[in-house]
């Protein structure tokens, strides 16, 4: 199930999800009309099988929700290479804390990706995993330099800047389980200074982490961007360098499925941080 497709739950303090109905929705799209009445029905069934036989089998499921900076790369990835979708898993309720669940990841954690009797944890994992074997473009195995580029970029993400934007920016998106640090304003400058220089060190080639072409990397790493973004007006001296705005901005020019980051009944980063209260401490 897509994001159109399955609300996900009500967060503890009690959010309403959006009601607009989603530009993209499966179900109210062109491509999924109805054939018109007046066709004769041998006509109609034959047409349904043709469409149906070109509906590619979705079978990877990327348990996670959208508003989840981790989720959203596997959660595009596995739309662009065609071969899955997001699994909504309510963590709020608990749900990555169940013995089915355990089973996917012993860790518990979400991103979980199941594909069939396989599973696995781990976003930068499940980006590699994916792109291996659906769509290996974005990650190419035998081209060992670019993959040593892709995994410095997204591994620096992991080790070096991650922190730096738990101090910033979860603690406004998520208010109940991280607390702004008490010098604030030391840690937006550390937090923008890093940005600053991933956006130096791997952008120098073009606009995306490979120069012209799209990698993983791009995908792990543009949804933290972009929540970074959505957050300048809650966080008093944040202001995300621009060569890394206009790297976010190509990545939505050049991925649809990066319309995920903007729009999920509600529960897109765009619409999670945008009704949230201002930092302060
Ligand atoms: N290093 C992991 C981090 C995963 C992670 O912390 N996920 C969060 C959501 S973004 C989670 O599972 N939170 C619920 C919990 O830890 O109980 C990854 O990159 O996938």
């Amino acid at each position: 199930m897509g994001c159109t497709e399955s609300k996900p739950p009500e967060p503890a303090g009690g959010r309403k999800p959006r009601t607009a109905e989603p530009e993209d929705s499966k179900h109210g799209g062109k491509e999924f009309a109805p054939a018109a009445a007046a066709e004769p029905q041998a006509k109609t069934e034959a047409k349904a099988e043709t469409e149906a036989e070109k509906v590619p089998v979705k079978k990877v499921k990327i348990h996670g929700m959208p508003m989840s900076m981790n989720c959203v790369g596997p959660i595009m990835l596995a739309s662009v290479a065609e071969c899955g979708e997001l699994e909504i898993c309510k963590v709020f309720e608990g749900a990555h804390k169940t013995e089915a669940f355990t089973q996917l990841n012993a860790y518990n954690h979400i991103p979980t990706l199941e594909d069939g009797e396989f599973s696995m944890g781990e976003s930068n994992a499940i980006c590699r995993y994916l792109a291996l074997k659906y769509k290996p473009e974005l990650y190419p195995p035998t081209e060992l330099e670019l993959c040593g580029k892709i995994d410095f970029a997204m591994d620096v993400w992991a080790s070096e800047i991650d922190k730096l934007h738990a101090k910033v920016v979860y603690p406004v998106g998520f208010p109940d389980f991280y607390k702004p640090p008490e010098d604030l304003a030391a840690a937006v400058e550390a937090y923008i200074a890093a940005l600053d220089k991933w956006g130096k060190t791997f952008l120098k080639d073009g606009k995306f982490v490979l120069g012209d072409k799209l990698s993983i990397a791009d995908f792990k790493v543009v949804p933290f961007l972009w929540a970074a973004m959505c957050c300048e007006p809650k966080v008093d001296g944040l202001e995300v360098p621009a060569q890394i705005k206009e790297y976010v901005n190509a990545f939505f020019g050049a991925v649809d499925a990066a319309k995920v980051m903007k729009k999920c009944d509600g529960y897109a980063i765009a619409e999670w941080f945008e009704d949230k209260d201002k930092l302060s401490n």
